[in-house]
């Protein structure tokens, strides 16, 4: 048999590519390149498969993206016969999913767990990437592909004191797998995004006291979950690869139903029925009710305006319902999807401390201060997001021509060609990463995008007995200033958001993700491998 390594760079490698991570973007490159027959192996840091899902543990976790969509399509027998229970199935399904996908495909063996990558270093003279683990063990291949996630580098805000904190800490993404019992406690919860939203109704129903502290109010839109009825399952299942082009083609790669060009081209009462059906249906498709929220500030305040009344309506105490009223645009951070969140503040053992201009000082041994109050708690969680799309590449050491070191070259935001590989990293591909659609869009089908580009661009490079592939630094500066100059057409990039690393201390302030829409990146990225790979160079 001739080995699929006999043209690619580093033929003395132990591997052909080395993947970083098995998630859902690392499992589906496994079986991709395998099929192509390389010689593959996978580091993952974790237990088990599953990223975002083996580790987002905390009670409440769940996906909010309707998971007929928010699921691989790559095979047409594994999305006909996986049966999804609820239209936004638990952590605990997700990761069952994914371990479905994994014996299905066989994708155990060639998956190295608990093997948390520290370096990955480029050797010019051997043309292979050494990658080594915490332990220090070490393997090289011919390329090396980062899965690491676009939200997996977790953020523990360094508050003063914290190691005197006498009681337990846990964070959101780093969930004991045992479980955490709050019976009787009292609880602080640090953080009001997508995780603390879904875990918050679920420590309240537990904990003696739960005391939440917020930065910034949220909109949240009910989810609404539901099992899924067997009718509707099949009546997209007889339509699937149909359905699911439709949804490709949609900006953000969801199947939303598309509503109007302008929120105020409309009349106020035409706009509130279209928000309240959205309220009603739930999700995150409720963004998709006009198409001018990120460019009209009148427009997006009809929609905010609309959500913050929502909150008037249930939250009983008045100031409560203010403080948790958004004061940013809608949609700027990542929309929120909920249940209960709002009603959760009804509760007698449920407070909210404003930490917006006050902000937390330190943890005592007995608790968080905040001026001169301190609330004794016997655990705190942080549900205190993500180091977003850059923190878990420069969390490891990569090294590129000539030393080059990803971490000083990132100082001031990532440059990426595509958000698919770096100039002076050749050999080395990213999945999702900062300067495509990624966040902005479902996932799973734009991690499906690229592992197929990555896949076809090997194959192409073997066919014309080319081993070696950069990106040319002129195509990529070209690439992050459109990027950015696109970003800075829409209001999304104007507040504080992960999107843009302002929750890191710290972190330079750029917009990471790509933001033109699904169709239009799918479509660049298609024009430039049609024509050769334009913008990459090869030997
Ligand atoms: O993290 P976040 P997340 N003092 O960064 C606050 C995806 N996801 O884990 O907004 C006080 O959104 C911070 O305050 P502020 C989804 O894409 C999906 O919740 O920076 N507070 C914020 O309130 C999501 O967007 C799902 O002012 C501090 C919170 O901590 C992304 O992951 C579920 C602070 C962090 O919110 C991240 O969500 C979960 C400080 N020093 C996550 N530092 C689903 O599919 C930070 N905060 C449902």
């Amino acid at each position: 048999m001739t080995n699929a390594n006999d043209n690619l760079a580093g033929a003395d490698a132990d591997f052909d590519a080395v993947v970083v991570g098995a998630g859902f973007a690392g499992m589906y490159m496994l079986y991709r390149l395998r099929e192509q027959g390389l010689r593959v192996r996978v580091l993952e840091a974790g237990g088990s498969v599953g990223g975002t899902w083996y580790w987002n543990r905390y009670p409440g976790a769940r996906v909010d993206t309707e998971t007929m969509f928010y699921s691989y399509q790559f095979s047409n027998e594994l999305q006909q016969e996986w049966e999804w229970t609820q239209r936004y199935p638990s952590q605990e399904e997700l990761h069952a999913y994914a371990k479905h996908v994994t014996d299905r495909f066989e994708l155990w063996p060639d998956i190295q767990f608990d093997s948390p990558v520290a370096k990955a270093i480029w050797s010019e003279e051997q043309q292979y990437w050494s990658v080594e683990t915490a332990d220090g063990a070490q393997i090289t291949a011919s390329y090396c592909v980062m899965a690491t996630g676009c939200l997996s580098a977790v953020n523990t805000p360094k508050f003063k004191g914290l190691e005197n904190f006498s009681g337990a800490v846990h964070h959101t993404a780093r969930w004991p797998e045992v479980g955490v019992d709050f019976t009787g406690q009292h609880v602080a919860v640090i953080g009001t995004g997508s995780s603390g939203v879904q875990s918050i109704p679920v420590f309240a129903e537990q904990a003696a006291q739960l005391t939440v502290f917020q930065r910034t109010g949220n909109y949240v839109i009910p989810a609404h979950n539901r099992g899924l009825d067997p009718a509707e399952v099949a009546e997209i299942k007889a339509d699937y690869p149909a359905l699911r082009a439709k949804a490709s083609a949609s900006f953000s790669g969801n199947y939303f139903p598309v509503g109007g060009p302008s929120a105020v081209a409309v009349s106020e009462e035409e706009r509130n029925r279209e928000y309240e059906s959205r309220w009603e249906v739930g999700g995150l498709a409720f963004m998709a009710a006009y198409a001018d929220f990120m460019t009209s500030e009148e427009a997006n305040e009809t929609a905010s305006e609309f959500i913050r009344n929502k909150i008037r309506g249930i939250v009983k105490d008045p100031a409560t319902a203010e403080l948790l009223a958004p004061k940013q645009l809608f949609m700027c951070k990542r929309l929120c999807v909920g249940t209960d969140y709002y009603e959760t503040y009804n509760r007698d053992n449920v407070s909210l401390v404003d930490v917006s201009e006050a902000a937390i000082d330190e943890i005592l041994p007995e608790g968080v201060r905040v001026g001169e109050t301190v609330y004794e708690v016997d655990a705190i969680v942080f549900a205190t997001g993500f180091d977003a799309m850059t923190g878990a590449l420069k969390r490891i050491d990569i090294r590129g021509v000539e030393n080059a070191s990803l971490r000083d070259l990132w100082e001031d935001g990532p440059r990426a060609y595509l958000g698919l590989a770096i100039s002076k990293f050749p050999n080395m591909f990213m999945i999702t990463g900062p300067g495509s659609p990624s966040v902005l869009t479902n996932m799973i089908p734009s991690i499906e995008q690229h592992v197929d580009w990555i896949t076809d661009c090997l194959a192409d490079m073997r066919a014309r007995g080319v081993s070696r592939i950069e990106p040319e630094a002129d195509a990529q500066e070209e690439w992050v200033a459109h990027v950015n100059e696109i970003a800075d057409l829409s209001m999304r990039s104007t507040c504080s958001s992960w999107y843009l690393g302002s929750n890191v201390e710290g972190k330079t302030r750029v917009f990471m993700p790509y933001i033109g829409g699904f169709p239009a990146y799918v479509r660049k990225c298609d024009e430039i491998a049609s024509a050769g790979y334009t913008g990459f160079s090869f030997r």
